[in-house]
């Protein structure tokens, strides 16, 4: 039997291991990406594991989603990031540039190639046939320096795509009807590969936004074909280098396939507050809405801002409703400009922000109590906007412009005729945001302003683990539930000891004074843990006030691998009605838990509140043991060069 293509990609990189699911897998990696919020970090780690210069065919650092520099901080870890780049041999994309997954699908993204981002969006290249994968950033360092990147080794679930979208209907509504169909969980383990007669009519930027918002899945990557649309793509971005027609082998051996006939897919939007919580936009017409905001990494590319602008023509944004629109780069702004786009726009009333994250992350665009927010971003998780109680539906470009018309909830195919959106033969190319290192590094001075301190580390892991169990959480807590990020709390990102004040906020706001009493505990949480992005400060700033174990139905994959490399526990129930059983305050042990580790044995968890006991397992790799036992990646990996 033939192989799909991430098996083909994954073969071509392998270093060690067997491809099969499940199997623990070490992979060569061709080029990382991180950005500002988790970059400082990842360049402090990268400074920790002392090289001279990267070790990556290339390694890109964007500013995209702390810009607003409301104090010294921002701009302090701008300068390291841009000083830290040039001395270790790393592109800079400066604050305006745009948005990293946009950006490096203009400019960087190679079909065939492997990526790895400190981003859990980083899929977005696989629009372009690439194999890219979102991560913690300790592990792009570990990979900037050179070392193979480990995992285990998906499966591949096929979507075969049929049919083409009718008019007003588009990319984002395919990837909610994913959404809808496999929930919030119904990727993990497997990488999303589109193919089919469907595929090949979306453009380059639709694939984009279906493999983006696969993250939301759970998915470890989506990719589609690089075929003629790909090379075209390419072509007009002035980048066709070579690059060959890459897809699945005719008679591949899929693990499971979906089907989707693309013509049968209605707009759909995604309820508050979780992005599987989907319906048709004609089941919630009528919704009054206040605010909508339309960009992120999801729905900002040329076509999509050129579809609202063709929407707006004209027209007017309804008095009561908000409307911001984020480029999702400088050419998506040269281009609508070019074409005149901009114009209609600002003309309709839009309020026009600078190409970057903005709302998706909380940096402004928060909305006003109790009002509906109809966005085009990919998550809606409780508070993310940054709003206690925010009531915020996903949808797509077309969908939220005919929303912002009107003022309430509208299925764009009441607008009449859909537009003509002609693709430009060329795009415009300005790298002047782009800042290329000197090929020697040496003599570059690393600034580091007062916002940037150094990183703390982890003891190897004890005999035994003892403790309080310090919180108990339901199902699908996100990142953004565990180290919310917004206007307040992502300039401390360089800062471990100071954005520690702000781990579980919204959940138990005296969580982080109650691990400094107890001196650390646990956390024991339902299904899904850590859902959302690849934020390690999710697992760093825990790790800092003293958790020492996870004890979980089942853990989202990015943030397993960042408790992991920061040296936490993720252990998993034996038994469902196990985690019925524990409550907040109860006190536990995990006697001999280092041995049982080492041989590879269930982990046993006295409750010695309640006189109970229970199985938990982990499930590791050898791998994942040895970086465990070590403390965290950090420690393992400087053992490893002793
Ligand atoms: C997000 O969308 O949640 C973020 C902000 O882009 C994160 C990264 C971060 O927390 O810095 C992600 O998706 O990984
Ligand atoms: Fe930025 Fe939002 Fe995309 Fe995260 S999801 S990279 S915050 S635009």
């Amino acid at each position: 039997m033939g192989l799909p293509l991430a098996y083909k990609i994954l073969e071509a990189h392998l270093v060690s291991g067997k491809l099969g699911p499940g199997a623990e897998i070490e992979i060569r990696i061709d080029q990382t990406l991180t950005q500002d919020a988790t970059g400082t970090l990842t360049m402090l780690e990268f400074e920790a594991l002392k090289k001279d210069r990267v070790e990556v065919e290339l390694a890109v650092s964007y500013v995209d989603h702390n810009t607003l520099q409301i104090g010294f901080e921002n701009m302090d870890d701008h300068i390291y990031l841009k000083s830290a780049a040039a001395r270790f041999g790393i592109v800079f994309s400066k604050p305006g540039n745009g948005i990293c997954h946009q950006v490096h699908l203009e400019r960087f993204g190679l079909p065939g190639k492997t990526l790895i981002g400190s981003d859990s969006h980083t899929p977005t290249a696989g629009g372009l046939g690439m194999l890219a994968l979102g991560v913690g950033g300790l592990s792009v360092a570990a990979a900037m320096a050179g070392n193979p990147y480990t995992l285990t080794c998906p499966r591949v679930m096929g979507i075969y795509l049929s049919g083409r979208l009718g008019p007003w209907v588009s990319a984002k509504d395919v990837i909610l009807e994913v959404l809808r169909r496999i929930g919030v969980k119904g990727g993990v383990g497997s990488i999303l590969e589109y193919f089919g007669p469907g595929a090949a009519n979306l453009s380059v930027p639709e694939r984009a936004t279906i493999a983006n918002m696969g993250a939301e899945t759970g998915a470890t990557s989506s990719i589609f074909p690089a075929d003629e649309m790909t090379l075209d793509w390419l072509n007009r971005q002035g980048r066709n280098t070579g690059v060959e027609h890459l897809a699945a082998d005719e008679d591949a051996d899929y693990h499971e396939v979906m089907e989707i006939d693309l013509s049968e897919i209605a707009p759909l939007v995604a309820l508050p507050s979780s992005p599987d919580n989907v319906v048709n936009v004609a089941d919630v017409e009528g919704e009054e809405v206040r605010q909508v905001a339309i960009g992120s990494c999801t729905n900002s590319s040329f076509r999509d801002l050129s579809v609202v602008a063709e929407v707006l023509r004209g027209g007017s944004v309804h008095p009561d409703v908000s409307l911001s629109i984020s480029p999702g780069s400088r050419q998506v702004v040269m281009m609508l400009a070019d074409s005149g786009r901009l114009g209609e726009i600002i003309g309709a009333g839009a309020r026009l922000l600078e190409p970057a994250c903005n709302g998706c992350i909380g940096m402004g665009s928060a909305p006003a109590t109790g009002i509906a927010s109809v966005r085009t971003f990919n998550r809606n998780f409780p508070g993310r906007s940054g709003t206690r109680d925010d009531r915020v539906f996903l949808t797509s470009p077309e969908t939220a412009a005919a929303t912002a018309l009107t003022g309430r909830v509208t299925d764009p195919r009441s607008l009449g005729d859909f537009p003509e959106i002609e693709t430009p033969e060329t795009f415009p190319r300005d790298d002047s945001m782009l800042i290329f290192p000197p090929l020697d590094g040496a003599g570059v001075e690393v600034i580091r302003g007062p916002n940037i301190q150094p990183l703390p580390l982890k003891e190897p892991l004890p005999e035994n683990l003892a403790g309080e169990v310090l919180i108990k959480v339901g199902h699908h807590v996100s990142t953004d539930h565990i180290m919310p990020a917004g206007a307040k709390v992502l300039p401390l990102r360089s800062n471990v000891p100071a954005i520690c004040r702000f781990v579980f906020q919204g959940l138990d706001p005296s969580f982080p004074e109650r691990c400094e009493e107890l001196e650390g505990g646990f956390v024991v949480a339902g299904e899904n843990y850590g859902q959302g992005s690849s934020r390690e400060h999710a697992a760093l700033a825990p790790m800092h006030l003293g958790v020492k174990a996870v004890l979980a139905l089942s853990f989202a994959r990015i943030h397993r691998a960042n408790l992991i490399n920061f040296g936490i526990l993720p252990l998993t129930f034996r038994f469902r009605e196990d985690y019925e059983k524990l409550d907040a305050g109860d006190k536990i042990e995990l006697p001999g838990v280092k041995k049982r580790l080492a041989e590879d044995l269930d982990i046993e968890v006295s409750n010695l509140t309640k006189n109970e006991s229970y199985l938990l397992n982990m499930d590791a790799g050898p791998r994942e043991l040895e970086i465990l036992l070590d403390g965290g990646l950090l420690n393992h990996l400087s053992a490893k060069s002793r």
